[in-house]
C-alpha cells in the first residue's frame, strides 16, 4: 500500500477515536429517542458535561496506550501502560467506576465485579494497539489481551477489545476503491477470532441487519447500546459497515443509537477513520477537537515506528 495512504489511515484511526468520542460526549446516557429530540443534523461539536470539542476517558486512555507503545517501541508493557493511565487520569473526563478503582489502586482487575469487568473500557481505547499490530493478526490478538487485562479481566471485556481491534486492523489493511469493502467478508474475518457465543451471535445479527437495512431501534434491540463490551462493540462495527463510504454518516449513526454515545461513536470513528483516512473526517469537527495536533503526532510517531 502507498505509504502516504497508510499514514493517513493511521492518523484517521486515532483522530477518528477522539472525534467520535467528542461528538458523542454531549449525548452520553440519553436514549435514542432523546438524542433524536435533542440534536440537529448534521451533527456539530456541542458543549456537554465538558466544553465542546473535548474528549472523554475513551481518548485519554487511548493516548496513554499510544504514549507507552512509542516509548517501548511497540511492545506492550502492562505496568508502563498502567503508569501512563494513572499519570494522565483526569476524573472530569468521566471514567467507568471499575477503571477508576484500578487507577486509584483500590481494586484488582481480576476480582472487579466478581470475575473482572466486561465494560467496553478495554475496547474503546484499543486503536493504538491496532496500529502497531494490524499486519500480524496473531500478535494483535495477544497484544490486545495483555493491554485489556490491565483493567478488564473478564473474558467478554477482553474479547470485545479483540473484535474492535481486529475491525480496525482489517479497515487499515483494506484499500478504499470503487469496489466497496465486502461487509460479509469483513464480518467473517472477525468471526474467525470470536470464541464467546454472545459475540458469535451478534456478528451473525450484523449480517442480517445489513441485509434488512435495520433501523436504529432494531439495531438497539439486537446489538445493544450499553456500556457492556458485548452491547457496544458489535453496534460500532454495524455503524461502520452500514455507512461504509462516509465517516460523518457512520459516526452520526452511532451517536443516534443513544446511551453509550461517546464510546460507540469513538469505536465507530476508529474503524471508519482507519478505512477512509483522516481526509474523510469533516474538517469542522477536527478544527474543534481538543489536542488534535498532539493526537495526530502520536499516530505519526507510531507510523514511523512501523516504517523504520
Ligand atoms: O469499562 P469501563 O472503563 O467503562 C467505560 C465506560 C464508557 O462508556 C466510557 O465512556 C465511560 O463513561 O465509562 O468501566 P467499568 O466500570 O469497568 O465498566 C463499566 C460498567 O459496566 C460498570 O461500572 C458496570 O456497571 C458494568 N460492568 C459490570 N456489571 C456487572 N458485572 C462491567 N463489568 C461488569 C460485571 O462483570
Ligand atoms: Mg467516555
Ligand atoms: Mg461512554
Amino acid at each position: 500500500m502507498n505509504q502516504s495512504v497508510l499514514k493517513s489511515k493511521f492518523i484517521g484511526a486515532l483522530i477518528g477515536t477522539a472525534i467520535g468520542d467528542a461528538i458523542g460526549m454531549p449525548y452520553e446516557g440519553l436514549t435514542h429517542q432523546e438524542v433524536n429530540a435533542t440534536c440537529t443534523l448534521p451533527l456539530e461539536m456541542q458543549d456537554g458535561r465538558l466544553p465542546k470539542g473535548s474528549y472523554t476517558d475513551d481518548t485519554e486512555l487511548a493516548i496513554g496506550i499510544a504514549e507507552s507503545l512509542i516509548t517501548n517501541k511497540g511492545l506492550v508493557d502492562k505496568n508502563h501502560i498502567l503508569q501512563r493511565f494513572i499519570e494522565n487520569f483526569d476524573r472530569k473526563r468521566g471514567y467507568g467506576f471499575g477503571t477508576i478503582s484500578i487507577l486509584q489502586k483500590k481494586a484488582n482487575a481480576k476480582t472487579l465485579f466478581g470475575t473482572g469487568s466486561y465494560g467496553n473500557g478495554a475496547a474503546m481505547r484499543i486503536a493504538p494497539i491496532s496500529l502497531v499490530y494490524y499486519d500480524t493478526p496473531t500478535n494483535l490478538y495477544e497484544a490486545v489481551a495483555k493491554c485489556s487485562e490491565i483493567t478488564h479481566a473478564h473474558v467478554l471485556g477482553i474479547e470485545g477489545a479483540q473484535i474492535q481491534a481486529h475491525a480496525i486492523a482489517i479497515a487499515l489493511r483494506s484499500i478504499q476503491s470503487t469496489h466497496s469493502l465486502d461487509a460479509t467478508e469483513f464480518v467473517n474475518e472477525i468471526m474467525g477470532i470470536a470464541k464467546q457465543d454472545v459475540y458469535k451471535q451478534k456478528l451473525h445479527k450484523i449480517l442480517n441487519l445489513l441485509n434488512e437495512k435495520g433501523d436504529h431501534q432494531l439495531v438497539i434491540d439486537e446489538l445493544g447500546n450499553g456500556v457492556e463490551a458485548f452491547n457496544s462493540v458489535p453496534s460500532a462495527v454495524y455503524s461502520f459497515l452500514s455507512n461504509l463510504n462516509s465517516f460523518e454518516d457512520a459516526v452520526t449513526y452511532a451517536v443516534c443509537l443513544g446511551k453509550d454515545t461517546d464510546t460507540i461513536a469513538a469505536m465507530t470513528g476508529a474503524i471508519a477513520g482507519a478505512y477512509l483516512g483522516v481526509e474523510a473526517i469533516p474538517s469542522e469537527w477536527i478544527d474543534c477537537l481538543e489536542n488534535k495536533d498532539f493526537i495526530k503526532n502520536l499516530a505519526e510517531r507510531i507510523f514511523h515506528l512501523k516504517s523504520t
